[in-house]
Order: structure tokens, then C-alpha cells, then sequence
């Protein structure tokens, strides 16, 4: 009788070691929501985080948003209905996602915000935001176009998404600095919504209507810039002399630009952000605690280095 009990006790231990090691073998899976293809540094995101999940042999459920708030949100629903181990998303606009952050906490699901910030208040609805200081970005970009046009410019701001990240803060790191240039003067801000077609039909549509009334192009990102730069080039303006330019990203379109002599200037972003975030959810699966930012490094790169930058660029 004493020995049948043992044997039970015995069985029931094996058991629960088997499951513990089974769960610990468990294949992790990550649910991620894009932003969308609108550039070559989404592209580059994008390709960074699907080629990492596979070389860690992660299993990622991928969604574009396609620069949608309510794609989005549907998505994260998807991955909570799914049952994933940790969520993922590069916010397109700041605001609204209270509601569905909530679910995926009542859900115990952790979320990692990937690039871009929400504007929120309760900052226990993600574990951790891995990205770039956009705010200095734009100052980064000001500081250059000062030094370059002496203190005294009418620049033309090509903004990218309205209500996004990258566009309020580096708009904000811009107009921090413009305050100690009194001649430097932001005579128009419209959108291009950070994408090339968006980016040429603004400035197409301003030049025909008001003419080259601007002598600077502060761009919130390089996609928008070369738009831009086809259609001064359309309309006979020379981009990159008779217009300087700023941009934000740094992509390899930009460094063959400043080659080119039509693109003065690119303060880097760095899109590479799939070792960073993978290295975030193994973290968080192994029960381990993160800071609320995680920071990605980069700089700022001037027409004078392109050409030696160039080969070395990975996006
Ligand atoms: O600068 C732009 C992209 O959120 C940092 O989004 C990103 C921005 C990037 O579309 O090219």
C-alpha cells in the first residue's frame, strides 16, 4: 500500500518536471504590428525584426499596418486572442490606445513599444520603448542647417505623419533651436507623411503655387526629401545649391543624393532595432526587468563624408 502511494508521489514529480522543461522549450512567440512600408527605413525595421525572430527561432506573427490606427489596434487584438508571449508595435500616431494596451494587461501579455512613443499616461501599459531620441534629432538637423546657412535661412519643413512620434518631437527639437537664430525663419510646415510620392506632390503643388520662395528644406525624413529634390528639379530649381537640405534617417538613397550634390545633409536614425527588441523579449520571458527606454545610438552625416560612408551602410 505504502510502496503504491510512493510510486504515485514519484509519477506526479516526473510529471511536473517534464511539463516545467517542456514550457521552458516552448517555442516563444511574439505577435508585431508595423507601422507600414511607407520608407526605406520602415523596410529596414521591418527586415531587421522578421530576420532576427528567425535566427533566434522565435516565432513571430507579423501584421502591416498600413499607417492605420485601427489596423493596428485590430492586430493587437488578434495577438491577444492568439495568446502570444509578448506584443510588439511601432505606434503610428501617439494617441488612443489606452483601451487596447488595457486588454493586453488584463491579459497579462507584455508589450514592447518599438520605435515610436504613445503619449499616455499610465506608463504600465508597456514593459519598455526601444528607440531613438527623435527631439534631438531635430535639433541635430537645426544645428547643421544654422552652421551651414550662417544664421539666416526661409526653410521649407517638410513634416512627416501628423500626430506621430518622429514628426512632433523632431519638429519640437527644430524649433528649440531656431529660437537662437532670429533670421532663420520657417516660412511653410506641411505633411508628406513620410512618404517619397507625398513628399514630391506637396512641393510640386507649393512651388506651383507660391514659387521658390524658400532657400532651406528641413525634411523629417530622407524619403520625403528626395520627393522633394525631383520636384525642384521639375520645376528648375538646383536642390542641394540653390536649396540646402537637411533630412532626417540617413538611408543609402540619401548618401548616393549627397553624392549626387542634391542633398546637403542626413542626421541619422537607426532602423536596425531586431537584436535590440528580440534581446527585450527574452528578457522579459526569463522573468527579468528592463529600463523604460532603451536608447539607440547614432549620427549625423554632412554631403563632405558621403562618399566614404556610403560602402559601408547597411540600410
Ligand atoms: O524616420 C521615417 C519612417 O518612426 C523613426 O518613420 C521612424 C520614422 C522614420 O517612416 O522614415
Amino acid at each position: 500500500m505504502r510502496k503504491g502511494r510512493l510510486l504515485v508521489v514519484f509519477f506526479v514529480l516526473v510529471l511536473a518536471l517534464a511539463c516545467q522543461v517542456q514550457a521552458r522549450q516552448r517555442r516563444i512567440v511574439v505577435g508585431f504590428v508595423q507601422v507600414g512600408a511607407e520608407s526605406a527605413w520602415r523596410t529596414a525595421n521591418t527586415e531587421s525584426i522578421i530576420s532576427e525572430a528567425k535566427k533566434r527561432g522565435i516565432e513571430l506573427k507579423y501584421v502591416d499596418g498600413q499607417q492605420q490606427q485601427a489596423n493596428q489596434i485590430k492586430a493587437i487584438r488578434s495577438f491577444i486572442a492568439q495568446k502570444v508571449d509578448v506584443i510588439g508595435f511601432s505606434p503610428v500616431v501617439t494617441t488612443g490606445w489606452e483601451q487596447v494596451l488595457r486588454e493586453a494587461k488584463r491579459h497579462k501579455i507584455p508589450v514592447i513599444l518599438v520605435d515610436r512613443a504613445v503619449d499616455c499616461a499610465d506608463d504600465s501599459l508597456w514593459v519598455t520603448l526601444i528607440g531613438s531620441d527623435f527631439v534631438k534629432e531635430g535639433r541635430q538637423a537645426a544645428h547643421w542647417l544654422a552652421g551651414k546657412m550662417k544664421g539666416k535661412a526661409s526653410i521649407f519643413e517638410l513634416e512627416g505623419t501628423i500626430g506621430s512620434a518622429p514628426t512632433i518631437d523632431r519638429k519640437k527639437g527644430f524649433q528649440e533651436v531656431m529660437k537662437d537664430y532670429p533670421e532663420m525663419k520657417i516660412i511653410h510646415s506641411q505633411t508628406g507623411d513620410f512618404t517619397r510620392s507625398k513628399g514630391k506632390e506637396v512641393m510640386k503643388a507649393f512651388l506651383k503655387e507660391k514659387g521658390p520662395c524658400f532657400d532651406a528644406l528641413f525634411s523629417h525624413n530622407d524619403d520625403m526629401a528626395i520627393g522633394a529634390i525631383q520636384a525642384m528639379e521639375e520645376y528648375g530649381i538646383r536642390p542641394g545649391t540653390d536649396v540646402i537640405i537637411v533630412s532626417v534617417d540617413a538611408i543609402r538613397a540619401a548618401f548616393e543624393a549627397m553624392i549626387e550634390g542634391k542633398l546637403n545633409c542626413t542626421v541619422e536614425c537607426n532602423p536596425l532595432q531586431g537584436r535590440a527588441f528580440f534581446d527585450a523579449v527574452e528578457a522579459i520571458v526569463a522573468g527579468k526587468t528592463l529600463p523604460k527606454k532603451i536608447p539607440v545610438e547614432e549620427g549625423v552625416f554632412p554631403q563632405e563624408v558621403a562618399r566614404d560612408v556610403l560602402p559601408i551602410r547597411k540600410y
